[in-house]
Formats: C-alpha cells, sequence, structure tokens
C-alpha cells in the first residue's frame, strides 16, 4: 500500500534515497500513521543493496512542528503506554546506514527529537530548533532530553528543554547540533550531496563506522575503545578495504562493492 505522510523517492542520486515526510497542512506533525511509516520505508531502504545513505526532509515551512498534539491531547497515561509509539523509534533508531535530516523552518518536540535521531543536520538558514513540550505541560519523551543534552551540553539543553526557546540555525550550528547551513533553496540539494559523498565510500565500512560512533554515546571510553577496535579489525575481512587500499598505491578512484 503507498504510505499517505510521507514520499519516498528511492534514488536521488546514485545510491541515495529521500524520504519526504508530507504532511503540510499539520506542519509535518508526526502522528502514529506517518512515523509507521517512516519506520516501513527505512526498513526496505536499510536493506536495499542499490541505497547507500538516506536523507529525510520536510518542507521549507517545517521539517516537523513535533508529534501530533490533536491525536495525543485526550490519551491517558495508560492509552499512551499501550500505544507504545516508542517501539517505533527503537525500530528506526536500529538503521544501519547513515541518515542525514535535512531540515527547513520548525524542528520542534518530536521533529527535533527525529533530526536528531539522524546521524548528521543540514540546516536552511531559516530553520529553528526547539524542544517546546514545556508549554505543553509535558516534556520530551523521544530522546530530547538525552540526545540534545549530549549535542549541545546541558546549559543550553537545560534552557530549551526547561522554557522552551526555539534556536535558531546559527545558534544550533554553533552548539554543536548541526552540520552546515546553507540558503533555504539549497538545504535539499545539499544534504543530498553529503548523502552522495557518504554513498561513494565502501558501504561496510561506513555503517560499521557509524555504529562505532553511536557506541560513543552509551559506553565508557575503554569500551568504546573496545567496539572500536573489533569494528576496525572485522574491515580488514572485506573486499573493499582490498580495493580501497589497492586503490590507493594505484592512484586511482576505489570502487567499492559493500563485500
Ligand atoms: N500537532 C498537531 N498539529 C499541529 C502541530 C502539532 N505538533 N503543529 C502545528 N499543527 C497544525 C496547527 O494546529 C495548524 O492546523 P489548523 O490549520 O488545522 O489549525 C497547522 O498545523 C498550522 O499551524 P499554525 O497555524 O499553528 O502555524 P503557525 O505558523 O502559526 O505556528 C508553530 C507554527 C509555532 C510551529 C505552531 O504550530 C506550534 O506551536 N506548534 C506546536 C509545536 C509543539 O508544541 N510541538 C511539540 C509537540 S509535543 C511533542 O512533540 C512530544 C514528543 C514526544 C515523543 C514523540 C512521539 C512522536
Amino acid at each position: 500500500m503507498q504510505p499517505q505522510y510521507i514520499i519516498v523517492h528511492q534514488q536521488v542520486a546514485p545510491y541515495v534515497a529521500h524520504i519526504q515526510l508530507n504532511r503540510p497542512s499539520e506542519l509535518n506533525a508526526l502522528n502514529l500513521q506517518l512515523m509507521g511509516e517512516l519506520r516501513d520505508a527505512l526498513k526496505l531502504l536499510d536493506s536495499d543493496d542499490q541505497v547507500r545513505a538516506i536523507v529525510i526532509s520536510g518542507n521549507d515551512k517545517a521539517f516537523a512542528a513535533g508529534a501530533d498534539i490533536k491525536q495525543m491531547a485526550e490519551k491517558s497515561a495508560i492509552d499512551m503506554l499501550n500505544i507504545d509509539q516508542f517501539s517505533t523509534w527503537d525500530t528506526i533508531k536500529k538503521t544501519k546506514k547513515p541518515i542525514i535530516a535535512a531540515t527547513s523552518g520548525f524542528v520542534l518536540g518530536g521533529g527535533c527529537e527525529l533530526a536528531m535521531l539522524c546521524d548528521m543536520i543540514v540546516a536552511s538558514e531559516t530553520t529553528r530548533f526547539g524542544q517546546p513540550e514545556i508549554k505543553l505541560g509535558i516534556m520530551p519523551g523521544a530522546g530530547g532530553t538525552q540526545r540534545l543534552t549530549r549535542a549541545v551540553g546541558k546549559a543550553l539543553a537545560m534552557e530549551m528543554v526547561l522554557t522552551g526557546r526555539m534556536i535558531t540555525a546559527t545558534e544550533a550550528l554553533h552548539a554543536g547540533l548541526i552540520n552546515k547551513i546553507v540558503p533555504v533553496e539549497l538545504y535539499l540539494q545539499e544534504a543530498i550531496k553529503l548523502a552522495s559523498e557518504v554513498a561513494d565510500m565502501s558501504p561496510v565500512a561506513v555503517k560499521l563506522a557509524k555504529e562505532a560512533v553511536l557506541k560513543a554515546f552509551d559506553s565508557s571510553l575503554e569500551e568504546g575503545l573496545h567496539f572500536e577496535r573489533k569494528n576496525f579489525y572485522l574491515l580488514f575481512a572485506s573486499q573493499d578495504q582490498q580495493e580501497g587500499m589497492k586503490a590507493f598505491t594505484e592512484k586511482r578512484k576505489p570502487v567499492f562493492k559493500g563485500k
């Protein structure tokens, strides 16, 4: 069945797929159906050999303005527990291929959490990041207090989470939340360009390197270094390692096959 709230472009550049969140009349508010569609699309792309990097965008006005408040408003704690929407987020988190968020306009609440779940963020100069849940009498629930704090530090994270203040793309860049800022006409193009750069590398090395970087968030330095070393050794079992090093000595561009 065709998804209703996302558009999947299988190949926007060689080995690069693009998912557009497409619920513009609600500023791409992340209702349960949209999140389910996103999870299913990412699962398919993650197992597709013709895809090596994935870009997620919204539109110029909003990447996503958060979880769907109207859908949540009448829910009880037990409803929320039974709906278990975070199992969808947990599946998205398991995507092995790199994901780049291309953001513009509002990136709020669950939208900011989704962008932070991605591996890199390319933002238009009109992007505003925020965790405004506190204004609704709730707090972030999909990683906002954890990933934001790790990215920007305690002072700014506390301010954003406790006051709901939105920060500009420039502030986000200085705070280390995002990779780059570009004019609004270019943010999607730039994100695809960045994804293409990654897609040029060995897919097997990219996967293991992504896994190792993410390990830094939930392990001690010793444990992380140990994990990194295992992945490093593992890559010497790949044809791509042989091809990469051979191409270097032969002064040519490597052709990586993901094997
Ligand atoms: N949920 C549902 N509908 C929304 C949302 C939202 N988060 N954001 C905007 N909309 C709707 C509006 O209701 C409006 O619909 P309608 O035309 O039918 O009235 C339409 O989108 C356009 O919005 P506005 O008219 O409000 O547009 P403005 O440009 O005036 O304002 C704002 C834009 C400032 C972004 C404003 O819409 C706003 O404040 N939105 C809510 C932002 C927010 O509070 N986000 C946090 C939500 S809670 C959350 O994300 C918790 C995450 C927990 C885990 C994640 C699970 C998925």
